[in-house]
């Protein structure tokens, strides 16, 4: 008898081929009732498969006494409660190392694409603007910029790392500081801020939010904020103020407080480039993530 897995979303057809080979596959989201359909399995469901962005809803745990495994499809384990897993003995899996570059590439490339205003000066061109010798505002030099990481985990080094060669000083700031890096510490976000020009947000999601009205005036008028960790890192109430009456300059988005909805106000915004939620959305990535799922259930099922 192939064991119950629960798959709460959507995930790349390699992966769920792989699932249907070896498990009795059931998709709450594709159903017309997804209760009923929890409700018919909940008992001997053993496995749940989830994204990082999704986790394990809290409601979930009570309804499934035969859970053994979470697998996580990503990395972040900020809405998975791992007091409750370890509490009822169920293993948590993530998918680390195998989206490290890619979440790196797209928070490198959001920072780019905002400092020389790519996507907005894309709609110049496309809305037939440039034959009209319409005036465009120049943009800023991303070379040589101060950078700093709040969270220098590993996507937080390979950021560093890939900004090293074109950045000015690189700066970071981490629950405490990182071994034999050649970046400077800073004692809280605050600070962080006010010593760079280009702030990452690369934070697990469940720090609350270190980024807030303080934090972006220190960041100042030129700074650009990325964020490719959680929308949770930051008050995004206070992004969106900050943003529309020039408290900091730009911000690229890949994560947001509530997706998939994303304040309506941004949306109007030339100084921010904004992503659904894409840091491992490669085919590379993807593909490695998917083999990694399936390798975490199967070394479970097979002790
Ligand atoms: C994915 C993520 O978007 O790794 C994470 O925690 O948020 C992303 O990689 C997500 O998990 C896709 O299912």
């Amino acid at each position: 008898m192939k064991p119950d897995v629960l798959q709460l979303k959507a995930l790349s057809p390699q992966l769920e081929a792989g699932l249907e080979a070896a498990y009795a596959v059931h998709r709450p989201y594709r159903a017309a009732d997804p209760d009923a359909l929890i409700a018919q399995v909940a008992e001997t469901v053993r496995a749940v498969v989830t994204g990082g962005d999704l986790g394990m809803p809290a409601a979930l745990w009570a309804r499934l006494p035969a859970l053994e495994i979470v697998a996580v499809h990503g990395v972040g384990l900020d809405k998975v409660d791992l007091d409750v897993a370890a509490a009822r003995g169920v293993t948590v899996t993530t998918t680390p190392g195998v989206l490290t570059q890619d979440v790196a590439e797209l928070a490198i490339g959001l920072w780019l694409s905002l400092s020389r205003r790519m996507v907005s000066v894309d709609r110049y061109v496309r809305e037939g603007r440039w034959p009209k010798a319409e005036r465009l505002a120049l943009a800023r030099r991303a070379t040589g910029r101060t950078v700093g990481i709040l969270g220098l985990g590993q996507i937080g080094r390979a950021i560093a790392d890939m900004a090293a060669p074109f950045a000015g000083q690189i700066a970071y700031h981490s629950r405490r500081p990182v071994e034999g890096v050649p970046y400077a510490y800073q004692a809280s976000p605050l600070e962080l801020a006010k010593a760079v020009n280009v702030l990452f947000l690369v934070t697990p999601g469940d720090a609350g939010p270190l980024v807030d009205a303080d934090v972006l005036a220190a960041l100042g008028p030129d700074g650009l904020l990325v964020n490719v960790a959680r929308g949770s890192v930051v008050d995004e109430a206070a992004l969106v103020a900050a943003l529309s009456d020039g408290t900091i300059a730009g911000a690229g988005l890949d994560v947001f407080e509530d997706e998939p909805n994303v304040p309506e106000a941004l949306l109007t915004m030339d100084n921010v480039v904004l992503q659904p939620h894409r840091g491992s959305a490669t085919e590379e990535a993807r593909a490695a993530m998917a083999a990694l799922v399936l390798e975490n259930l199967e070394r479970h099922f097979s002790g």
